[in-house]
């Protein structure tokens, strides 16, 4: 989102006599993504009910600042990680099961690109591509691009091999894997652990409580205890306005995979995230084990899946493996605490979006069939998974 300084000053005038704590944004220029910066430190543990038996109850704080992307990694920005990697003479050795092509985004492949390697551009049939969410993204894709990142999206490859995750320690997948369990020290660019996703999708540090104290748990992610009304937004097939998520349909057209990434402009979480309900499931760091193996959690409903955006309700898969209903939404510790925040602006003070996009012909569909019921047995979800 773009906020020209004119509407700064003037959200930050409208909402100057406003008591609540106000939501920070910045584009971060080194990677491109727009942030939201996650204060209240040492917020409040999620304190609900736990009816799947996940674990969720006494989760959620985090006991330092961090921010987050308020969009899932675009279109855009995965091109050129993509082209980073493979449109190159030297071919990057990395482990087994580590980089994989997305399955559903707004790219196609540069015919007109005759080497090296390999190349994908933004599709340029299909309107605002750029902004089309990433399915199909694995969780050790995702961690190379952190490390992409980490190290300023130099050309080298030992760019794409260490700096958030060692590469090397990446093997095996189903039961077990030996992947780096977190981030490194010092990363600057990390898949956000459980608790970070949580707090920043559901966590508000505005609802007032009946004892009259602030900070508390939405149910949903859309700073709300009912769900969203699931369907495609206005000016979409069968679209409307009051409709709140991309996810909990399915249309015989696919419009669902048309949908780009901020398309319901006024559904957002307590700290500006868009669609944390919808587009892709999302990865985050934490590790599930259960006698039956290990997995790494994913956390809010894919497209046409069965909705499930409680914060009692997670995923979880394999790392090696592409799911095309799982995408990517970044964490950063840039810029370091106390460093200039630029872009800040009122979380009431919403900028206009208006984009649109036709089904590309990369689309395929990503489906979970049998999710619901599931939502917390691990071994059975990932069986179910394996779609792509
Ligand atoms: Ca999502």
């Amino acid at each position: 989102m773009r906020t020209t300084a004119a509407a700064v000053v003037t959200c930050l005038v409208a909402n100057a006599t406003l008591a609540f704590a106000q939501t920070s944004y910045f584009t971060d220029p080194n990677s491109g993504v727009e942030f939201s910066r996650i204060g209240s430190v040492n917020n409040a543990a999620y304190g609900g009910s736990d009816p799947f038996n996940i674990g969720v109850t006494g989760r959620g704080s985090v006991g330092y600042e961090y921010s987050i992307g308020r969009f899932e990694v675009t279109t855009a920005q995965w091109v050129e990680f993509y082209n980073a990697v493979y449109a190159r003479a030297d071919a990057i050795s990395f482990p087994a099961q580590t980089l994989w092509t997305p399955t559903i985004w707004g790219a196609v492949r540069d015919t007109s690109y005759t080497g090296p390697g390999t190349r994908y551009r933004i599709n340029p049939n299909v309107a605002n591509a750029a902004m089309l969410p990433v399915g199909g993204i694995s969780w050790r894709t995702a961690a190379v691009y952190c490390n992409w990142l980490h190290n300023n999206k130099s050309s080298d490859a030992s760019a794409f091999l260490s700096g958030a995750y060692d590469v090397s320690t990446f093997s095996g997948g189903f039961p077990t894997f030996t992947d780096q369990a977190s981030r490194s020290e010092g990363a600057r660019y990390w898949i956000p652990s459980w608790d970070e996703w949580m707090k920043a999708a559901h966590y508000d540090q505005n609802r007032l409580n009946s004892d009259g104290s602030t900070g508390g748990w939405w149910t949903y992610p859309h700073m709300s205890d009912l769900a969203p009304t699931y369907g495609p937004p206005a000016g979409f097939p069968g679209g409307s306005a009051a409709n709140q998520a991309n996810t909990g349909f399915a249309t015989p057209t696919r419009v669902e995979y048309t949908i780009p990434l901020g398309a319901y402009e006024n559904v957002q979480s307590p700290w500006g995230l868009f669609d944390v309900a919808g587009a892709t499931s999302e990865w985050t760091e934490t590790i599930v084990r259960n006698p039956a193996g290990q997995w790494r959690m994913t956390d809010g409903t894919s497209w046409a899946s069965d909705a499930f955006d409680q914060v009692f309700v997670r995923g979880s898969d394999q790392p090696n493996l592409p799911f095309s209903s799982n995408g990517l939404r970044l964490a950063t510790s840039v810029p370091s605490p106390g460093a200039a925040i630029v872009g800040v602006i009122s979380m009431m003070c919403l900028g206009s979006r208006r984009r649109r996009a036709a089904l590309g012909p990369t689309c395929t569909r990503a489906t979970r069939p049998g999710f619901a019921g599931l939502v917390s047995l691990d071994n059975v979800l990932v069986c179910l998974d394996g779609n792509t």
